[in-house]
């Protein structure tokens, strides 16, 4: 049977293929656990439906004025601060730049179908499993939950190690050419403090392409990794097609959210 490209005419869509991913299934997660821990990311292609693609780009890209431009920001690799105690072009102080556009979970209209997919209580229990953590739980803000990034031409996210400890995205629609995610897994190690300034140094100074993967998926496809000691970046879209990507936050403990001073520099807004 033909599905309809209208699906708010007939009621819910389907939003996760679930013929094709069995999320009740143990052997499965276990499967999808050790691709995580193997390559610090998982990708499963056509893990959501076409009809979902649909809806949330006719949801969003129309809307691509209300999304909050950063433009030219430029951060170091570890999304913190410069250290003053040490040179500018110490790799601790090393800047790249990042650009993108970005509606707020509070702007994704409350029939969307990613609040479904977000929301839903059998996702989160396999990207539990996955993560290998007893739960996952929402942002206790207005903002961070579902975010939908847009990458218009030329616009790009500099090399980072992400402050979570793990990223869940869905890819809605990719440029002409370019916005390819690249990453070096397992480049240091958070949880033992360390920085790795020369791995990091030998990455900004390209001195390792070797080292560098690329993690391919198209639209449609659920990607997970482990940002926080994987560094990574998305290399410029080019042509007049944005890249549409939605990024699916959750915390391991309830009750945590972004401080308004977190909000402002990620948002542009305190409310
Ligand atoms: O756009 C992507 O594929 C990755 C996004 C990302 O790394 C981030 O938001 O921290
Ligand atoms: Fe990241």
């Amino acid at each position: 049977m033909t599905q309809s490209l209208h699906p708010r005419d007939g009621g819910a869509i389907d939003t996760i293929d679930t013929d094709r991913y069995n999320l009740d299934d143990l052997e499965f997660s276990e499967w999808c656990r050790a691709q995580l821990e193997i390559n610090g990311a998982l990708v499963l292609p056509g893990f959501f439906t076409e009809q979902m693609i649909y809806e949330v780009l006719a949801d969003s890209v129309p809307r691509i004025d209300e999304a909050f431009f950063t433009t030219n920001v430029t951060h170091n690799v570890y999304l913190t601060p410069p250290d003053d105690q040490l040179a500018d072009d110490h790799v601790f102080n090393r800047q790249v730049i990042s650009t993108k556009g970005c509606l707020a979970h509070d702007q994704v209209p409350s029939a969307s179908p990613l609040r479904t997919v977000y929301e839903s209580d059998r996702f989160r229990r396999f990207m539990a499993h996955v993560l290998d953590i007893e739960s996952v739980h929402s942002y206790a803000d207005n903002v961070s939950g579902i975010n939908v990034h847009f990458h218009l031409d030329e616009q790009e996210l500099g090399w980072h190690f992400d402050n979570s400890a793990f990223a869940v995205t869905a890819l809605m629609q990719a440029p002409e050419s370019g916005g390819v995610f690249e990453y070096v897994p397992n480049l240091r190690d958070a949880d033992a403090n360390d920085l790795n300034f020369d791995g990091v140094e030998a990455v900004l100074d390209e001195t390792v392409p070797d080292r560098i993967r690329t993690l391919e998926f198209d639209p449609g496809a659920l990607v997970m990794f482990r940002g926080r000691n994987s560094m990574h970046r998305v290399t410029p879209s080019r042509g007049s097609i944005p890249r549409v990507l939605v990024v699916f936050a959750y915390n391991t403990e309830p009750g945590i959210g972004l401080s308004e001073s977190a909000k402002l520099t990620f948002y542009g807004r305190n409310e």
